[in-house]
């Protein structure tokens, strides 16, 4: 009797726990947890895998990138594959250079949304041409922003599945 309550107890147990442990299983799969360096980006990548905690992982490199300096790199499409801005939503300061580099997943473009940047600014000088795509890994396309205030743009390609961001010039 005593054995066979044990059991019972056991299964729904191990399955709650087995479910709740499932997104958290980055430290399980920690080969040397010796070393913290590896440890860190293991979980880093293992981080951006989880769509949930993409953002987070994101704003951390947003954040480096804007305090090294005048530039900031943003990804088209994410290294999963996954048809986004990353970052998607960041800043800049006036002047600063923006690029946007080929990673997954192209062709893609930049379109800056005419009815969603500062008035007086022009969308089609600060976008690419509708029609021109990037197609291979790497590529670039700059662009820099000197009006402050909020300005949204898309992916023509992907626009349709939410590939879209937004960046505030301060
Ligand atoms: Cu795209």
């Amino acid at each position: 009797m005593a054995a066979f309550s044990s059991t019972a107890v056991a299964v729904p147990s191990f399955t709650g726990l087995k479910a709740a442990t499932k997104p958290a299983a980055v430290p399980v799969r920690i080969p040397s947890p010796s070393n913290a360096a590896p440890r860190a980006s293991v979980l880093r990548a293992s981080l951006k895998e989880a769509v949930g905690a993409a953002a987070v992982a994101t704003f951390a490199s947003a954040a480096l990138f804007a305090g090294n300096a005048s530039a900031i790199t943003v990804l088209l499409g994410s290294s999963d594959g996954g048809l986004v801005f990353e970052p998607n939503e960041f800043s800049v300061s006036s002047g600063e250079k923006i690029e946007f580099k080929n990673n997954a997943a192209f062709p893609h473009n930049v379109i800056f949304d005419e009815d969603e940047i500062p008035s007086g600014v022009d969308a089609s000088k600060i976008s690419m041409d509708e029609t021109d795509l990037l197609n291979a890994p790497g590529e670039v396309y700059s662009v820099t922003l000197t009006e402050k205030g909020t300005y949204s743009f898309y992916c023509s390609p992907h626009q349709g599945v939410g590939m879209a961001g937004k960046v505030t010039v301060n």
